[in-house]
């Protein structure tokens, strides 16, 4: 068994996504983030820079129920280290043969660390803090926030140009994939107002939101959103 420790956040819908595809049993636990949740004493035992997501695996070794001590949980934080250490367990979504591994982690972290990365930053302004930083005569932060939804629709476009000429990003359907769709969902918090102007990697998102594993991870916590207003959960979600 897991225990899964997340929000509706861009990085926990990577771990979700993942453990549902790859059908482990899980329990899912609610760390809000509005609330300072991520800073409480058990969760900081679990990741001590109170961050989400969070995995704890109670069967690392796939012994479950010996009792010996190299079966002890494990505890795994890091969007992408969650990632590989699913497909490690379970040897799927992620290739084994070498040749293909080093298009595997290329691909693996540029979306974490590149893709990923430049579209995080772009949503730190939501439209209350736009508002005030564009009402107000903050040359800098404008142009900060500028240049982040600028990084954000280069590494779009990078993805897409990639997919251009084919279905998932290296291979089969992986974990490489698994990592850019937790990012992209939020497309319009990212700067992208249509994420159709990427006609690429817009039939590879369809492709993948149509998945049924896919479509039960997003729907995971997903009633915590109505707290948020209106515009910000129908981007959070992409919805009409
Ligand atoms: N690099 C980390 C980033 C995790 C992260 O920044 N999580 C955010 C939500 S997306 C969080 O927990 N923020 C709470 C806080 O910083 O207080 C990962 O990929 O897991």
């Amino acid at each position: 068994m897991i225990d899964y420790y997340g929000y509706i956040t861009t990085m926990s819908w990577r771990a979700i996504i993942a453990l549902e595809e790859l059908e482990l049993p899980y329990r899912a636990h609610s760390i809000v983030l509005g609330k300072g949740e991520q800073r409480s004493p058990d969760h900081l035992a679990r990741n001590p820079f109170g961050r989400v997501p969070v995995i704890v695996d109670h069967d690392p070794s796939g012994r479950d129920g010996d009792g010996g001590r190299a079966n002890e949980p494990v505890s795994v934080f890091e969007s992408g280290a969650i990632l590989l250490y699913l497909a490690d367990k379970t040897g799927r979504l992620k290739p084994s043969d070498p040749s293909e591994s080093a298009d595997f982690y290329k691909w693996f972290f540029w979306v974490v660390t590149g893709y990923g990365a430049a579209l995080g930053q772009s949503s730190e302004f939501n439209e209350e803090k736009r508002f005030r930083l564009f009402s107000s005569g903050a040359k800098y932060e404008q142009a900060l926030y500028a240049r982040f939804c600028d990084s954000s629709r280069a590494a779009h476009a990078e993805l897409d140009r990639h997919l251009a000429d084919r279905d998932y990003i290296c291979g089969d359907y992986s974990m490489a994939d698994i990592a850019a769709l937790g990012s992209t969902v939020p497309y319009r918090l990212h700067g992208v107002a249509d994420l159709s102007v990427y006609p690429h990697l817009s039939r590879w998102y369809e492709h993948l939101r149509a998945r049924p594993a896919v479509q039960r991870a997003l729907a995971v916590d997903r009633e915590s959103g109505s707290v948020l207003p209106e515009y910000y959960r129908e981007a959070l979600f992409d919805e009409a």
